[in-house]
């Protein structure tokens, strides 16, 4: 079964972006491994909370993912505006969310970031500069846009970066959003995120480009493939990017190759996968190839990777413990900052 793991690139050949290499930077490559471990670790104990029916619904999860989140969020200064999806948690937690704020939103408990409003996935922090993402995909594509022409029209050097699946590229948002934010040369950063189905929909029935990297010349703006499974390649990718962006080169569009490794959510089993597939991709997991990397590297040992993994299990459990017994939205506070309705 094939493997997408290869890097390409799509130019316009109307700009050039800066090609350094960063050097391996030891802080910054722990702290991403520790966000990545902390989303796995989150997320398998949320998908036990939906199994034993602690939940309001069900459990969207980004396992395979966590280099994609991570990656990207860490190319990005704290003041840049994020629009993430349901398969993102690690982009949530590189900029501060509180696991017990997610674990609060999928249980409708007023310590949520939306005050126990949504009940599922449509949690941000304005504080974060996290929007909410909203529900109908991938219209944080457009939102991110918005934010980036917020920043060129203030005359500030901040970026925008928004995050869609596969089978999201198909809406019409998608490509309004890429073509607007070229024609103003806006500092906007799509990320494409090909897991390989969109539900229970395969990538051949989404798209027939070879790649989505590609679309982009259309667009006018750069476009590369990266290996989702590779932080260090992604967050290299998205740093050029973010170079681009803010030097006043416009927009860019990366996609990044990966697999649903769960069903849609937790209550699909998604027996529509065939097994040789899910197989091939079990062989990469995301946490496991940086933790090697790191090795290599001696930024850590086998023991230190093993405590970051025991210490953000602990941190998990700790997290539904405590939301267990946060109260529940009260009906009283319903109208609180509802602005339209
Ligand atoms: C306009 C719209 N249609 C349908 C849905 C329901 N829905 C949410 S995620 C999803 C699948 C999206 O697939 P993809 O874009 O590949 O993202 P993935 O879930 O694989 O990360 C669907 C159908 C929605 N939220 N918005
Ligand atoms: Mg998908």
């Amino acid at each position: 079964m094939a493997v997408t793991n290869k890097t390409t690139k799509a130019s316009t050949g109307t700009r050039r972006r800066r090609s350094a290499t960063p050097a391996p930077d030891r802080d910054l490559y722990l702290r991403m491994f520790h966000t990545m471990a902390l989303h796995r670790a989150v997320e398998d104990r949320m998908t036990s909370m939906y199994r034993q029916g602690e939940l309001l619904g069900s459990f969207y999860s980004g396992n395979w993912h966590e280099a994609i989140a991570v990656g990207t969020a860490a190319a990005l200064r704290d003041s840049d505006f994020l629009a993430p999806l349901h398969r993102d948690l690690g982009a949530h937690l590189w900029r501060g969310m509180d696991p017990r704020e997610v674990m609060a939103s999928f249980m409708g408990k007023a310590t949520a970031p939306t005050g126990g409003r949504d009940g599922t996935l449509h949690y941000g922090r304005l504080d974060l500069n996290i929007y909410n993402p909203p529900s109908h995909i991938p219209d944080n594509y457009p939102v991110a846009t918005g934010g980036a022409f917020a920043f060129k029209y203030r005359g500030e050097d901040g970026v925008a970066l928004a995050y869609c699946g596969d089978g999201s590229t198909g809406a019409g948002d998608f490509h309004e959003a890429l073509n607007i934010a070229a024609v103003l040369e806006l500092p906007c950063i799509f990320i494409v995120e090909n897991n390989q189905y969109s539900y229970s929909t395969p990538l051949r029935l989404t798209s027939r480009s070879k790649d989505f990297a590609t679309k982009a010349i259309a667009y006018g703006m750069p476009g590369e493939k990266v290996d989702g499974i590779d932080v260090v390649a992604v967050y290299e990718a998205t740093s050029r990017a973010v170079d681009l962006a803010r030097s006043g080169g416009g927009p860019s569009l990366i996609e990044a190759t990966t697999m649903r490794m769960h069903g849609h959510a937790e209550h699909d089993p998604a027996d529509y996968v065939p097994t040789e597939l899910h197989a091939e991709w079990a062989k990469r997991d995301p946490v496991d190839v940086f933790a090697a990397r790191l090795q290599e590297l001696e930024f850590a040992t086998a023991d230190d990777i093993a405590k970051v993994k025991a210490e953000v299990r602990q941190l998990a459990i700790d997290a539904r413990k405590q939301v267990l017994a946060d109260p529940m939205a009260e009906p009283d506070d319903l109208e609180a900052r509802v602005y339209a309705n």
